[in-house]
């Protein structure tokens, strides 16, 4: 096929990125594997604490989950969302897209799927995700709304306030130091072309802190948190899915690239939809066409690091986008 293989990735989860292009640089596994297997390395490294299990507790103080992986050559989609008790989201989506019909597995019932599928159920509460529960309870009393939610919400509390977990202001970021990490919005969007010519894509995040209970966000949705199709190339978005999954943002910027723009353009299309709308959003998407050409474009901080590996350099580069 002689395509040249090539791994992008959102943010500087430079080891998510290293693992994938281990895998594609010698043609040892497919883009599905580089996709996986990188993507498994930020939920093992909880990167950021927005990937994997101890981040983000929701209102209650658990950690779930949200991820997907879709396969550009056969468009096969796979991807769980409030997922619950089990580490490897990732996996769990590529057992959905590998060993089923269906695309997505949701809540308790994604768990159930995944133990019955082999995998270890465990806490995924940690001593500092129990920590910036406590944090968050301090300035928000919350009822024992969750637990007893028969016969009354109601406590010293007062009457149930949904949490704001996603409603994020520019102003809001800049005061917090100016990324997304701050308010836990990152996720690892990954999209990697082998040298069989295969593009695949996926994410995986524990979603926005604070949420409420049931809450899933942009990643595991196919089209808003990545997407990627085997005549055109992929893109994966990052930022406040509650927000971006309103526009199809990772669709977006395929769909741009398939009418000719270059990736950076496409990228910058799908970011310019969501700011249409909401001016203040935080985001960012990254795409790579089948060429093996790549770019990025980012709403709502200053600059947005990505990172790539090609046969080009060989090794795990970080590049940085400035806002638009
Ligand atoms: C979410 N999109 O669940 C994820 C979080 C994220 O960068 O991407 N943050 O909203």
């Amino acid at each position: 096929h002689g395509c040249k293989p090539i791994v992008i990735n959102t943010w500087n989860f430079t080891n998510a990125t290293a693992k994938a292009w281990e895998i594609l640089r010698q043609g040892e596994g497919t883009a599905v594997d580089a996709v996986e297997r990188g993507c498994t390395v930020c939920e093992e490294l909880q990167c950021d604490g927005t990937v994997g299990f101890g981040g983000s507790p929701d209102e209650t103080g658990e950690t779930t989950l949200d991820a997907m992986i879709m396969d550009g050559t056969t468009h096969d989609v796979g991807a769980v969302a409030d997922l619950r008790r089990v580490k490897g989201a990732m996996a769990v989506a590529r057992s959905v897209m590998e060993h089923t019909t269906h695309t997505l597995l949701v809540g308790e019932q994604a768990t159930r799927f995944a133990l019955m599928m082999g995998f270890p159920e465990e806490n995924l509460t940690t001593p500092a995700s129990v920590k910036m529960h406590e944090e968050w309870l301090r300035n928000n009393c919350q009822p024992n709304f969750w637990v007893n939610v028969s016969p009354d919400p109601t406590t010293s509390c007062g009457p149930y306030q949904p949490s704001n977990a996603s409603k994020n202001t520019k102003e809001s970021t800049a005061k917090e130091g100016g990324n997304f990490s701050q308010l836990n919005h990152d996720t690892i969007g990954m999209i990697a072309l082998d040298s069989q010519g295969h593009i695949a894509g996926g994410t995986s995040t524990n979603g926005a802190r604070n949420k409420i209970p049931g809450r899933v966000g942009d990643s595991p949705i196919p089209g808003s948190g990545a997407y990627v199709d085997k005549f055109v190339g992929g893109a994966a978005a990052t930022g406040d899915g509650d927000v971006m999954m309103r526009f199809l943002p990772a669709l977006v910027a395929v769909e741009g690239m398939r009418a000719g723009l270059s990736p950076h353009k496409a990228a910058e299309m799908a970011i310019y939809r969501v700011a249409q709308y909401y001016p203040d959003f935080m985001g960012a998407v990254v795409a790579l066409n089948m060429k093996g050409e790549y770019g990025a474009a980012c709403h709502g901080i200053d600059h947005f690091p990505y990172s790539v590996a090609s046969r080009e350099t060989d090794v795990v580069e970080v590049k940085t986008t400035s806002c638009v």
